[in-house]
């Protein structure tokens, strides 16, 4: 797919260490998931009256697990990025482990911060409630939280800063690496420009801004948490919150989509060629995924009219050019391929899926009319973790597994996998109907403590909840077995 000039030269400890590098994101994230999902869980358990959670408790625990899952999903959603685009553009491996050290960092002072201090104001850390906290946790321990995720966001940043430079080194300009330059006839067509390099310089524009500006809210929290006196806008912290957690999340799947692009070419043996349809979709999803975002504050009526109607359009026309080129790129790749239905393979094929369907409650959510009905209601969480669960894990798995699946696995997968794909798809597809039936239905998300009529859905929940767990632990049992021995494929084939 690639010519030899796009390959960086690295000896072979070097691509060692990078792999050991990626190895322990990799398992870093399957533990940290796995702790998420028994706390989502506990939180359906105990909304379904079937486990005794104090409600202080559940608003901790709702804090840690979506802070912990947007930040795991982040980094390991980088560590994929960063393996395959360190082959077309010089990385720096000591950054990468200084990202992941910070990250570590920032998790225990978050960790502290929720259960030693309390903080249980959510990971959106909307102001002012992280210090108006009415005595539930201190003043400390929202500094605390706010400090550790500002932490993580500066690691981050470095880490991007480590990409750009690459990137630069290699292509001179971002519109080069992008292909904006082949797409507006600068430079000639090169269908061999490596999807990587294009999906990393997205994802680079666009987590640089949006941590940048979650980086702002956070420091002007800070100073009013340490000087009250100092009073910001409650309406403009509130778009900087959201234009940054919106586009962290969305960055977080698209640094995944590059095993997609990557790996289903090598299980179809249909290389993929990039096209000016391609840097069209691309190059618009810089625009989309940043100014999508006031799809989140259609409540707040003091915001500019102008400001939400382009939110609500420019929704309708978000992740679409992408999903419709990934999709269609996915469906040419296999149809017709004799594909050998690997367990990476189906998960791959199967991430698309979920991507693209779990899009279509989120823009319906992001209609107003449907959004003045919807609005906090459990359709929310429907729609996110329908695509986070099967789309962005399903990415993250497929690429794990791909790392260490044998040809003897591979043309035979295991039972214990086949075991796993069937128990995880099928709790994730019964615990989103279940959110989604109850956002429909009217039930509010975030509140601990559910009315009678709601009750059945949470313990539907709570069932879904457990088998999605035990569905990742049997891929795990795998991972935690086979990654650690693994070598890299990658380089197994290029020696062929
Ligand atoms: C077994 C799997 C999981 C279960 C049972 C589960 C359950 C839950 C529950 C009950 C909530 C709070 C709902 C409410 O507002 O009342 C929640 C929130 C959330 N979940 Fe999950 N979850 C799971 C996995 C995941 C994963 C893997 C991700 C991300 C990759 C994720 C992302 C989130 C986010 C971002 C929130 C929002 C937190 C907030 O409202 O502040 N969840 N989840
Ligand atoms: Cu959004």
């Amino acid at each position: 797919m690639t010519t030899n000039s796009d390959i960086v030269n690295y000896s072979d400890t070097e691509n060692r260490s990078a792999l050991v590098a990626v190895k322990t994101h990799i398992i870093t994230g399957f533990l940290v998931f796995l702790l998420m999902m028994a706390a989502g869980a506990t939180m359906r358990a105990a909304q379904g009256k079937l486990a005794g959670v104090d409600d202080s408790l559940f608003y901790q625990i709702m804090t840690m697990h979506g802070v912990g899952v947007v930040g795991i999903s982040g980094i390991v959603g980088f560590s994929i990025m960063w393996y395959f685009l360190r082959q077309y553009v010089p990385l720096n491996l000591k950054i990468f482990w200084i990202n992941f050290y910070i990250f570590l960092t920032g998790v225990v002072i978050i960790l502290a911060s929720i259960f030693v201090g309390g903080y249980a104001g959510a990971w959106t850390f909307l102001y002012p409630l992280p210090t108006t906290s009415l005595g539930v946790w201190s003043v400390g321990a929202a500094i605390g939280f706010l400090s550790g995720l500002l932490l993580i966001g500066v690691g981050f940043l470095i880490l991007l800063l480590d990409i750009a430079r690459g990137l630069l080194s290699r292509y001179g300009s971002l519109a080069r690496a992008l292909g904006v330059t082949q797409l507006f006839g600068k430079d000639p067509l090169d269908t061999h420009h490596p999807t990587t390099v294009t999906i990393s310089t997205v994802v680079l524009i666009v987590d640089f801004i949006g941590i940048a500006a979650g980086a702002v809210a956070l420091i002007i929290m800070l100073i009013n948490a340490v000087n009250p006196e100092f009073k910001p806008d409650p309406l403009l912290v509130k778009n900087l919150i959201y234009f940054f957690g919106h586009v962290i999340i969305n960055a977080a799947i698209y640094s995944s989509v590059p095993a997609v692009y990557e790996l289903l070419p090598r299980y179809t043996k249909r290389p993929y060629h990039t096209s000016k349809v391609f840097y069209a979709a691309w190059f618009v999803a810089v625009f989309t995924i940043m100014g999508v975002y006031p799809h989140h504050l259609y409540m707040d009526f003091p915001m500019p009219a102008w400001a939400v109607i382009a939110g609500q359009v420019l929704s309708y026309c978000s992740g679409l050019p992408v999903m419709i080129v990934t999709g269609y790129g996915t469906l040419m790749m296999v149809y017709r391929s004799g594909i050998q239905w690997s367990t990476p393979a189906k998960l791959l094929v199967l991430s698309i899926f979920g991507w693209a369907a779990g899009g279509i409650p989120a823009v319906v959510d992001s209609m107003m009319a449907f959004n003045s009905v919807l609005h906090n209601t459990l359709w929310v969480p429907g729609h996110f973790h329908f695509y986070l669960l099967l789309g962005l894990l399903p990415m993250i798995i497929g690429f794990t597994f791909y790392l260490f699946s044998t040809p003897e696995d591979e043309a035979n997968p295991p039972l214990i996998e086949k075991l796993a794909v069937y128990t995880y798809v099928t709790g994730v597809l019964m615990l989103v109907l279940v959110f989604l039936t109850s956002g429909a239905h009217g039930i509010p998300r975030r509140w601990a403590v559910h009315m009678d009529p709601w009750v059945p859905y949470a313990q539907w929940g709570a069932i879904a909840g457990v088998l999605v767990t035990l569905g990742l632990l049997l891929f795990a049992v795998r991972v935690f077995t086979k990654l650690p021995k693994a070598t890299d494929p990658a380089l197994e084939y290029s020696r062929h």
